[in-house]
């Protein structure tokens, strides 16, 4: 089914889901025949490859591609996912990252992102507008200054004192989207409309040492002002370099109550599987009582420190790309909901 005819199929009260795929832990890698984007979707092994590795959120080889040569070149972890990071932001086809952003409801771009190295150091912007690379600012704030985390105005202003320039981020498409979301302006937040999103990047170099990034334009036509998770570290994003790394797509808001990623890497601490350990992060939100996963979607991909990787979602049609071994692949995540499917 295609992912759009299955977000319309979904019966959402006006929420679009974003859809996810895990590794089934130890299955076999085998061609699926469900559609996406003429990629072929593949559920891998689950076993050990051979480093570097890099994998990330959604269907983004171009961006696997870029993190990987920077790896092989001999490059480390950090400047993969950053450079990874970028060629999405740069994109202005995608419409849930840097240049070409859906906007918040008032039509403002404003991004969230955060990128943290194998010391545990880490860096993020939040609210920031005008600036496509938001990762390599969070970077500089990272590297830069003695704080973690730049906001809105500040954050700008930073970006620009380090040469970043500034650039109406709004693209014509976006802004005839955000036209059309006018006309009804139902105040419910659209997560994932195309098959690629908040890109979130995890990356082992040949050294075995981890570094991650996240970067987005949040959730189309959210209040002003509205932060998600992907800007903020535990939850978008954790990385330990002892155990491994996590990142998040989705409804933030439930990715923050749970402080999903790093309650995944501690779940690998404590001897999961990255598979398991997205599975579990999962279970906490959809178990809650009283809660209303139907409507939102939530996805996590982790690898551990022996280069294993797992993805988990709440809901169907979230995918991993993963490049190791030489292999660039888009593989589908198993998920919670089979209910519909
Ligand atoms: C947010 N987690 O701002 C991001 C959006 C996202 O799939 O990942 N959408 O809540």
């Amino acid at each position: 089914m295609k992912r759009r005819k299955f977000l319309k199929n979904a019966s959402l009260t006006g929420v679009g889901l974003a859809v996810g795929s895990t590794l089934a832990a130890c299955a076999d890698t085998k061609t699926d025949t469900t559609e996406n984007n003429n990629s072929e979707i593949v559920t891998a092994s689950n076993s050990t490859g051979t480093l570097p590795l890099v994998i990330a959120t959604w269907h983004v080889k171009e961006a696997t591609a870029k993190a990987m040569e920077v790896l092989q070149k001999g490059g480390n972890a950090l400047d993969a996912v950053e450079q990874g990071c970028m060629v999405e932001e740069a994109n202005e086809k995608g419409q849930s990252v840097g240049k070409g952003g859906l906007p918040d409801r008032d039509g403002n771009v404003t991004l969230d992102a955060c990128i943290m190295d194998k010391h545990g150091n880490c860096g993020s912007v939040v609210y920031l507008q005008n600036i496509t690379h938001a990762v390599s600012v969070a970077r500089k704030v990272m590297e830069d200054t003695p704080h973690v985390m730049l906001a809105g105005e500040g954050a700008k202003k930073f970006a620009i004192s380090q040469g970043f320039e500034a650039e109406d981020l709004l693209t014509e498409a976006s802004k005839e989207a955000w036209e059309k979301w006018k006309v009804e302006a139902k105040y419910k937040p659209i997560i994932n409309i195309e098959n690629h999103d908040t890109i979130g990047m995890l990356a082992i170099d040949k050294n075995g040492d981890i570094s991650g990034a996240c970067t987005t334009s949040g959730l189309a036509y959210k209040m002003g002002g509205r932060v998600g998770d992907s800007p903020i570290i535990g939850s978008g994003l954790f990385v330990d370099n002892e155990i491994g790394a996590c990142v998040a797509t989705g409804l933030g808001e439930e990715v923050v109550k749970t402080v999903g990623s790093f309650l995944v890497v501690e779940l690998m601490r404590q001897g999961k599987s990255p598979q398991e350990a997205c599975e579990e992060a999962i279970s906490r939100i959809v178990n809650k009582p009283n809660s209303n996963y139907k409507d939102f979607q939530v996805g996590y991909i982790a690898v551990n420190k022996n280069g294993q990787t797992g993805s988990y979602s709440i809901h169907q049609w979230f995918s991993m790309t993963k490049f190791q071994d030489g292999v660039n692949e888009q593989i589908q995540s198993d998920f919670f909901n089979k209910e519909n499917v």
